[in-house]
């Protein structure tokens, strides 16, 4: 079987990722088109790869005869209009989150792939596929902490870009974390609240960092997370689930321990998201090039998982501004045969 010929639209920061991995480390696959919003950069991008082609209209790129498939990593607002337009030429699409910016768009892109009767979408939810959270995953699921109960989480970033806004926190970096609690928990999240805490006087100005969002799964199951996305620090994912017959943690940068004069011991704290996660992204991209080539065309996150997480964070804004908890308005799955 000849390569799975895909299309990488946008190639800035995690789309330049996706264009290395699957050119030098995934099997089965190779990057034939590249797209971006800056021209340039992907025809540079292009001219570094045998048989690329850069096509500055991405929704040429997605009707292009030789792109069998499409990673999506172009902004949030851009994903409605490309997402439907691979579900109309029949493509399969891995797209990063968020699947769109906001509810009803993400519900319509839930509908309209239903309506295919096939599905077509994976969504970037990339810790699903990393193995500490596999681990987690496998311990609660065989039943090793009884029933789980209560899930920590902290997300912190040594920094963040100038355009970061207080509801970026929470549509950009809270949703990995309402993911992981619907992916361990195996439910829907029922209510959110973002309470604001006296800001980081380091961080930029206005940015409300620290948040800290409270949830609670439709079981009644409590979920807390502490967003701090500017420490200057380095990137720090734990995540601790506390059950009925134990508790059990991940992300705890447990490397190498050196123990040095004067008197000192210690280690490194991950720098970033590539170093935590890499793995995890080559995971996913193998697993979803694997599954397109085999007819299955998904091997992970759905766009239900993309509409969920989209409506708790919809909630998570309006919480941000009025401080009291709101509850997540999600439609009843079984009123889309097919979701
Ligand atoms: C970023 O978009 C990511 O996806 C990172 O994984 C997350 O840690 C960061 O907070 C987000 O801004």
């Amino acid at each position: 079987m000849s390569d799975l010929r895909v299309a990488v639209l946008g190639v800035g920061l995690i789309g330049a990722d996706h264009v290395e991995r699957i050119t030098t480390r995934i099997s089965g696959a190779r990057v034939a088109v590249v797209n971006d919003y800056i021209t340039e950069k992907a025809e540079k991008i292009a001219a570094g790869i045998p048989g690329c082609r850069a096509i500055a209209d991405p929704l040429d790129a997605i009707a292009d005869a030789d792109v069998d498939a499409v990673v999506l990593a172009t902004p949030g607002p851009a994903h409605e209009k490309q997402l439907l337009a691979c579900l109309e030429h029949g493509k399969p699409v891995m797209c990063e989150k968020p699947l769109t910016t906001d509810v009803e768009t993400s519900l319509d892109v839930v509908r309209r792939e239903a309506e295919l009767g096939r599905r077509l979408i994976q969504v970037g939810f990339m810790r699903r596929f990393d193995d500490e959270y596999l681990a987690l995953k496998a311990l609660l699921d065989d039943g090793g902490l009884g029933r789980p109960l209560v899930l920590h989480c902290a997300h912190r970033n040594p920094a963040v870009p100038h355009n970061f806004d207080s509801a970026m926190v929470v549509r950009d970096s809270l949703v990995h974390e309402v993911d992981v609690a619907r992916f361990l928990f195996s439910e829907e999240i029922a209510s959110i609240q973002i309470i604001k805490p006296a800001p980081n006087p380091s961080g930029p100005q206005g940015l409300a960092d620290p948040q800290i969002a409270i949830m609670r799964t439709a079981s009644g199951r409590h979920v807390d997370v502490e967003l701090f996305v500017h420490t200057g620090v380095g990137y720090e994912v734990r995540t601790e689930v506390v059950g009925e017959k134990g508790s059990a943690m991940i992300g705890l940068d447990v490397g190498l321990v050196r123990k040095s004069a004067p008197g000192a011991w210690g280690g490194r704290i991950t720098p970033g998201f590539r170093e935590r996660f890499g793995r995890a992204f080559d995971t996913e991209i193998q697993r979803w090039v694997d599954a397109v080539r085999d007819g299955s065309n998904v091997n992970g996150p759905t766009a239900w998982d993309g509409y969920a997480a989209a409506a708790v964070c919809a909630a998570g804004v309006e919480s941000l501004d009025s401080g009291q908890p709101v509850d997540v308005n999600i439609v009843a799955r079984e009123s889309i045969p097919g979701a």
